[in-house]
């Protein structure tokens, strides 16, 4: 059986939306917690520079981007889909939004009030230094702006569902639920931000709905320590893959894949294949050997070395 490893911490909504999605799966996961900062050693030793959270492992295969990993576990397992009918891939397309704009807002809406003692010493310049345009000390001013974003979404959240269906889609959860969810999450475990959470939360379909995705659970997730998941990938092989790549490409060329507005290192590594269906590059890792890692087309620069 392959090894599925999430490398994440718990406050990321980013990793929320994994977690529900194996949790949607039914599938038993091995849990990595990473730091919420830099450095990242062990997951970069992985990834080859790529520190956002999560990422996801399956063997010597390494998914970057919350895209990538959805795809991964699609195809790990197809059932239940992430993509049911009606929606199909318009589901890719409601958890790109949240994922961008509707993200940062969410953020800035559930941090506003939040003492620097409890951010801890070198939070806010490692997100100034790694988000382009985000600066904690500017949250005072934009924040009032950022939960028009919010209630503008959660208005729209509540007259999609208003029909009675369960999720977005109908009676299924896909992707983009777990996009909008992942957000409100946030503002609900955030304590900073009560008055405004429960105000967006006063929306009664929105609120059924949100009980609905948060029931679906996590899955069962084995504590695992870095060690651990570095040996594993150690002891498999990656995948053969060979193409297609776009034109001006050829599999093989060495090339860096940068995650666009980030301030982390680009990625180097041999092509393997990139399309829409996302970019694959072979790396070798020092501890880990041979690896895959696996980056969506969406929101990545593929620059030649
Ligand atoms: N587009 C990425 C965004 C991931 C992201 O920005 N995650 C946040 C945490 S929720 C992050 O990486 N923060 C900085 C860090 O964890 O070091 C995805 O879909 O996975």
């Amino acid at each position: 059986m392959p090894e599925i490893v999430l490398h994440h911490y718990e406050t990321s909504p980013f990793a929320e939306m994994v977690r529900v999605a194996l949790g949607l799966k039914g599938l038993r996961w091995r849990s990595v917690i990473i730091p919420n900062m830099m450095p990242k050693p062990d997951l970069v030793e992985l990834t080859g520079g790529y520190a956002r959270t999560p990422v996801l492992q399956i063997d010597a295969e390494i998914y970057c981007d919350t895209a990538a990993i959805l795809d991964a576990l699609e195809r790990h397992q197809p059932q239940p889909s992430f993509y049911p009918a009606p929606l199909g891939d318009l589901h890719r397309m409601v958890a790109g939004w949240t994922g961008a704009g509707q993200f940062g807002a969410h953020v800035g809406a559930a941090m506003r009030n939040i003492p620097a003692d409890v951010l801890g010493p070198g939070f806010a310049e490692d997100r100034k230094r790694r988000f382009v345009g985000f600066d904690f000390n500017k949250m005072p001013l934009v924040a009032p702006h950022l939960e028009t974003q919010v209630t503008v979404a959660a208005d729209w959240l509540e007259s999609v569902l208003k029909d009675g269906r369960a999720f977005i889609g109908g009676d299924t959860p896909g992707h983009g639920d777990l996009g909008l969810y992942m957000n409100l999450w946030f503002l609900v475990v955030m304590p900073f931000a009560k008055p405004f959470a429960d105000g967006i939360f006063a929306r009664p379909a929105l609120m059924a709905w949100f009980e609905r995705v948060r029931a679906i659970g996590h899955g069962e997730a084995v504590p695992t320590s870095a060690q651990d998941a570095i040996d594993i990938a150690k002891a498999c092989a990656p995948a053969d893959i060979s193409g297609p790549v776009e034109a001006g490409q050829s599999v093989g060329q060495v090339v860096r894949i940068q995650t666009e507005n980030s301030g982390d290192d680009p990625v180097e590594g041999t092509l393997l294949s990139c399309s829409s269906q996302g970019i694959v590059i072979r790396r070798d890792s020092a501890k880990a050997g041979p690896l895959n890692i696996h980056f969506p087309r969406v929101g990545q620069i593929v620059i030649a070395a």
